[in-house]
């Protein structure tokens, strides 16, 4: 009953002209696929490009990132408006990048998400523990603190339209992928933490799994109950890798 969604993070890689010829060589490959969103996040310069590729085809955009305000003196930042007059229609924030290398918070992340809501455009908000977290078993409560926090002051209805990925920082880029059992455990615990908040409307939250997904592991994660898609990383830059993962195809 939840619609998948399978989202590339491009992450600091495509120029405009190879994220164009990326989507160009994608589009085929994922034609006809009406079951489940198909979402790109390009860095910001190449969304004007991104967006202009996509035109006509079921493949849609989002940013990596957003600053919380509508407007101001923010050198280097962008706005939720600015990305919606580009064509965005998701957004992920919080992601393990922003918070280890910008300093991002769950504070920073409840209000990027309230920004982004407010224009209508749907956060994809980033939870997982660290390694050492793991280690020492403390993966759900940090997990529940991240969700908390980072959808503060959000009503039941906000928190059923929003997504959320689970990525372990510890499988992130490394080629080490959450099993799929330990991937659905933490899945389903988030879902019981979204009850808690939003009652049965935390049946609607989609709820991503994260961290090295490629064509061989795609399958099995999606065979599991509380794991609605995939936010990939590295096999979102090459539109065959890519196609795969959105036709669940090892
Ligand atoms: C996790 C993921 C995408 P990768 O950061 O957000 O990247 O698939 O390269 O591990």
């Amino acid at each position: 009953m939840r619609t998948p969604v399978l989202a590339g993070n491009w992450k600091m890689y495509l120029t405009p002209a190879e994220g164009r010829q990326m989507i160009e060589a994608l589009r085929p490959l994922v034609e006809g696929v009406a079951d489940r969103e198909i979402v790109l996040c390009p860095p910001f310069t190449a969304l004007a490009a991104a967006a202009d590729a996509i035109e006509g085809s079921n493949i849609s955009i989002g940013g990596q990132n957003v600053h919380p305000a509508r407007e101001g003196a923010f050198t280097g930042e962008i706005a939720p408006p600015m990305l919606k007059a580009l064509g965005c229609r998701y957004v992920i924030i919080g992601h393990s990048e922003r918070r280890q290398y910008f300093g991002e918070t769950d504070a920073t992340v409840a209000e990027k998400v309230r920004a982004a809501l407010a224009e209508e455009l749907i956060p994809i908000v980033c939870v997982g523990e660290t390694l050492e977290q793991r280690e020492k078993g403390v993966t759900n409560p940090v997990v529940e603190i991240q969700v908390r926090q980072g959808l503060d002051g959000l009503s039941p209805e906000e928190l059923s339209g929003l997504i959320i990925a689970y990525e372990p920082i510890w499988a992130i880029g490394t080629g080490r992928t959450a099993s799929p059992d330990d991937a659905q455990q933490v899945c389903a615990f988030i879902r019981s933490v979204m009850a808690r908040l939003a009652g049965e409307g935390a049946q609607k939250t989609r709820i991503l799994y994260g961290g090295s997904v490629k064509p061989d592991n795609i399958k099995e994660l999606m065979n599991q109950p509380d794991i609605d898609g995939a936010l990939v990383g590295g096999a979102s830059l090459k539109a065959e890798s890519f196609a795969r993962i959105v036709r669940f195809e090892e």
